[in-house]
């Protein structure tokens, strides 16, 4: 018979081989014609396998609330600055998509692992977030720089209030609520923010959509899918604001002396 010679990678999520490229064998004119949005694409490219509309939906909606949060944040600042130093679109992409980690951004799948496990091991919210700091680990998906108990991120609610709707049960997310609830007691900056309301929120999808197995669930979990979310989201802002400073001609940056405090 045939002896296949091996090959030195693998791959399992599009071929572009035939006719036209599949994306998880799904033709791109089925895509096209059956008006697939890029929640379907990521569906498709990520999970391979297409998901209900509501998920599609909620990963859509996930992309558009992360896309951009205003100039002053880790990512935009670093883009900025590259980009007024003459940089390329890539280099003033990729500057600000290097800040993306645990403090900014970069909290979903760690939001995700330690609300899993907390409440999998039913743990109430104060043995929780008191066996964090014995441990000298912030809480992930927990706190803000700007919002407060009584100035909530809005992205958060829109988030909740979609899956309160669309899914069939939100126990993780009331969980992550239920933290909140005593980290606010505790301080109030300490609220439920975006990375926390999606990474508790995508445990939900998980769960009960129906549509993955548990050691699927798990697997996803561990390699950590979900800090792609706002990586290709805040690709978006960090793009424009890269075509913002070069639309304005902004100098070089420089930072004033004022604003460091030189000391021995
Ligand atoms: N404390 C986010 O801190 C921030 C605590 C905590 C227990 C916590 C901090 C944090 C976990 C990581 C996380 C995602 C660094 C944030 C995002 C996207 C964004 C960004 C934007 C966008 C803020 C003051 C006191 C200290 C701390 C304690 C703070 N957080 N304790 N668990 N989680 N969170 N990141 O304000 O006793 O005084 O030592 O690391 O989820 O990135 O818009 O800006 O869309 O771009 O700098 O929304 O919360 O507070 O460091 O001065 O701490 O609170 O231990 O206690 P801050 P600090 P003590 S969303």
């Amino acid at each position: 018979g045939k002896v296949r010679a091996p090959t030195h990678i693998i791959s399992t999520i599009s071929d572009d081989r035939g006719e036209e490229p599949c994306y998880a064998g799904v033709p791109m004119s089925s895509i096209v014609e059956r008006g697939f949005g890029v929640g379907d694409v990521i569906s498709l490219l990520w999970f391979k396998r297409s998901l209900p509309r509501y998920c599609t939906q909620f990963i859509e909606i996930c992309i558009m609330l992360c896309a951009d949060h205003g100039p002053c944040v880790s990512g935009a600042h670093n883009t900025i600055v590259t980009a007024r130093a003459g940089k390329d679109l890539v280099s003033s992409l990729v500057s600000g998509l290097l800040t993306i980690g645990p403090r900014f951004g970069g909290a979903i799948d760690d939001a995700a692992r330690y609300f899993k496990d907390a409440y999998d091991r039913g743990l109430s919210p104060y043995e929780f977030v008191e066996g964090m700091k014995k441990k000298g680990i912030r809480v992930p998906g927990i706190g803000h720089r700007i919002k407060r108990g009584d100035n909530r991120d809005k992205r958060v609610e829109l988030l909740q209030r979609f899956a309160h709707t669309h899914f069939p049960s939100v126990k993780y997310m009331e969980y992550a609520v239920q933290v909140e609830t005593y980290t606010l007691s505790k301080a109030n900056n300490l609220v439920l923010n975006v990375d926390g309301a999606i990474g508790s929120l995508f445990l939900d999808l998980l769960a009960g959509s129906g549509m993955f197995t548990q050691p699927e669930i798990d697997e996803i979990v561990e390699i950590g899918y979900l800090n792609g979310l706002f990586v290709l989201a805040r690709s978006i802002g960090l793009i424009g604001h890269t075509f913002d400073q070069k639309r304005l001609k902004q100098p070089l940056y420089r930072h004033p002396w004022e604003d460091v405090l030189y000391t021995k």
